[in-house]
C-alpha cells in the first residue's frame, strides 16, 4: 500500500526527520537511527541527498525575514543530508522531544541536540514542527514511490 492510503492519524502519523550535514559528516547517522528505532517508530523513507537552496528555501520558508536565513541555506546544501520519513503514534512531538530544543544549550542531555552539539547554527538534525509541516515536508522531500508501508512483526508488542 502507498503511504497516503494509510492516513496520518494515530499509528500511522508520520513525521519528517533529517540527519543535516554537520550531522552526517560527524558520523550521527546510525545514532540518530538507533534512537529511532529503539523508541519503537517505524522507518518508511530515508534518503542520502544533497539538496538545491530552491528546496531549502521552500522548506524555511517561515524563516525568509531572519538574519541568518541565507547562512541556513549554505549551511544546509553544504553537504549531504540523510532525509526520512518515520511513523508511529504521536510521533510529530516525540520527536522534537528526542530532539531537544532548538538551541543545543538550551537542550537536555539525554536529547540528540543535548548530546551531540554545542551551537544553534550547527545542531545536526530536523524534525517538523506539526503535523501540518510533516505532511508539506514530506511531499517536498519524497516521491510516493520512495516511502513503503510494511507491518513490521514488533507491531503488537509496541502498539496494544
Ligand atoms: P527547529 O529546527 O528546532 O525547528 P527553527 O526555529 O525552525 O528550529 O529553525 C530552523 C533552523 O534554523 C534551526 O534548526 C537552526 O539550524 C537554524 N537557526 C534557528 N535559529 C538560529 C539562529 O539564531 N542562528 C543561526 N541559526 C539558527
Ligand atoms: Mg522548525
Amino acid at each position: 500500500a502507498r503511504i497516503e492510503e494509510y492516513g496520518w492519524t494515530g499509528v500511522n502519523e508520520c513525521t519528517f526527520i533529517a540527519v543535516k550535514p554537520d550531522g552526517v559528516q560527524r558520523k550521527l547517522v546510525g545514532e540518530i537511527v538507533r534512537r529511532f528505532e529503539r523508541r519503537g517508530f517505524k522507518l518508511v523513507g530515508l534518503k542520502l541527498v544533497r539538496v538545491s537552496e530552491d528546496l531549502l528555501r521552500e522548506h524555511y520558508w517561515d524563516l525568509r525575514s531572519k538574519p541568518f536565513f541565507s547562512g541556513l541555506l549554505t549551511y544546509m546544501s553544504s553537504g549531504p543530508i540523510v532525509a526520512m520519513v518515520w511513523q508511529g503514534l504521536d510521533v510529530v512531538k516525540t520527536a522534537r522531544k528526542m530532539m531537544g530544543e532548538t538551541n543545543p544549550a538550551d537542550s537536555l542531555p539525554g536529547t540528540i541536540r543535548g548530546d551531540f552539539c554545542v551551537e544553534v547554527g550547527r545542531n545536526v538534525i530536523h524534525g517538523s514542527d506539526s503535523v501540518e509541516s510533516a505532511q508539506k515536508e514530506i511531499s517536498l522531500w519524497f516521491g510516493h514511490d520512495e516511502l513503503q508501508c510494511w507491518g513490521p512483526s514488533s507491531s503488537r508488542w509496541v502498539y496494544n
